[in-house]
């Protein structure tokens, strides 16, 4: 609950506090649930799932992760190929294209658990022709195939409140049914696998460039002599208000980036994922081109890690 409650948020633009989970009257699926990737997102998401009363087995690259669930009650399998065995459903959650295709068609991966009717979900933001790959070599083993990525960050995770933008095998989307209450405010499903990486990457063209323009905005307000604590309060009070603008403005003044909510480099590589699809099609990104840009600069100066409101460190020189 502390997400919905920002030092000096204005009450006027909070979330129902009634949306919590436990109000969600979940009946967990009696399906064995399968979770393989307990990063920032997936941790979230597996305490919710958990929480909300479903049988979980994890597997995370490092290993150690694990443990903070069994301790919990969760199962641990020793590879994504045992898990996918052991689980009717499994999830996953890694960093980028490179990492799926690791998990998925590497020894003892994903693909070397998939027997017909099993479910494999991949929640991770990659480009379409990587997740459409994952599709037919899950699809031709008689495995049942959705995409599912979420918007949201470590926090709204934590807090149940993604959006999941599903697409692929509505049979599939409809017995994640309560996994999805478990994990996430509003869920949708947007057709062929590829429909919702689309959508995820024509998103992240919004906030990233929402970001880049707060950034440069305290920063120059900065060097004017302007208090970014009013430019804050006055941005709440505008039509321009948003979670994401004020929770960034506020990590930006406070400089709060080592514990991230979304690292730089993560968000870095959904641009360029953005950036690449819009040349699939010659549609010109101009300003998103630049505000890449902004970002690289942010990694170049080490703030990879970081949480993205260290872009303000990119642009305030
Ligand atoms: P994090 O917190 O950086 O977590 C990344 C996860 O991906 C973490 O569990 C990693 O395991 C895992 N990973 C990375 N590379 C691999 C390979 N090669 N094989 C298996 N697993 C791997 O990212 P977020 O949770 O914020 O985001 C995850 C996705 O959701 C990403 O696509 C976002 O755009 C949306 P590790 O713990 O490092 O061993």
């Amino acid at each position: 609950d502390d997400y919905y409650a920002p030092e000096g948020y204005m009450p006027d633009i909070l979330p129902p506090l009634n949306d919590s989970i436990s109000s969600r009257n979940i009946i967990a699926t009696p399906m064995r649930i399968g979770f393989l990737g307990l990063g920032m997102i997936g941790r979230g998401v597996v305490d919710n799932l958990l929480r909300s009363g479903h049988e979980v087995t994890v597997w995370n690259r490092t290993t150690s992760k694990c443990y903070e669930f069994t301790k919990d009650g969760a199962l641990k399998g020793s590879t994504p190929a045992e898990v996918v065995q052991l689980c009717d459903i499994t999830f996953s959650c890694v960093s980028d294209p490179a990492a799926l295709k690791d998990l998925v068609f590497a020894n003892c991966g994903v693909l070397q658990g998939i027997s017909p009717g099993k479910g494999y979900v991949d929640m991770s933001t990659v480009d379409v022709e990587t997740i459409k790959d994952v599709q037919e070599a899950v699809v031709s083993k008689g495995g049942r195939f959705l995409e599912a990525p979420v918007i949201g960050n470590r926090m709204l995770a934590r807090a149940g409140q993604l959006v999941v933008l599903a697409a692929g095998d509505k049979a599939l989307y409809d017995d994640c049914y309560s996994c999805f209450q478990a994990i996430s405010k509003h869920k949708f499903h947007l057709g062929e696998v590829g429909s919702a990486t689309k959508m995820k990457l024509v998103l992240t063209l919004i906030f990233g460039s929402a970001l880049s323009g707060l950034a440069e905005c305290l920063a120059l307000s900065t060097k004017l002599g302007l208090d970014n604590t009013e430019v804050m309060k006055i941005i709440s009070h505008s039509s321009i208000s948003s979670i994401f603008i004020h929770e960034k403005g506020i990590d930006m003044i406070k400089n709060r980036i080592a514990e991230p909510n979304c690292k730089l480099n993560v968000m870095q590589k959904d641009m360029k994922l953005a950036i690449n699809l819009s040349d699939t099609v010659d549609q010109p990104l101009p300003v998103c081109a630049a505000v890449n840009e902004l970002f690289k600069k942010a990694k170049a100066k080490g703030y990879s890690e970081d949480d993205i409101a260290s872009l303000y460190r990119a642009a305030d020189l």
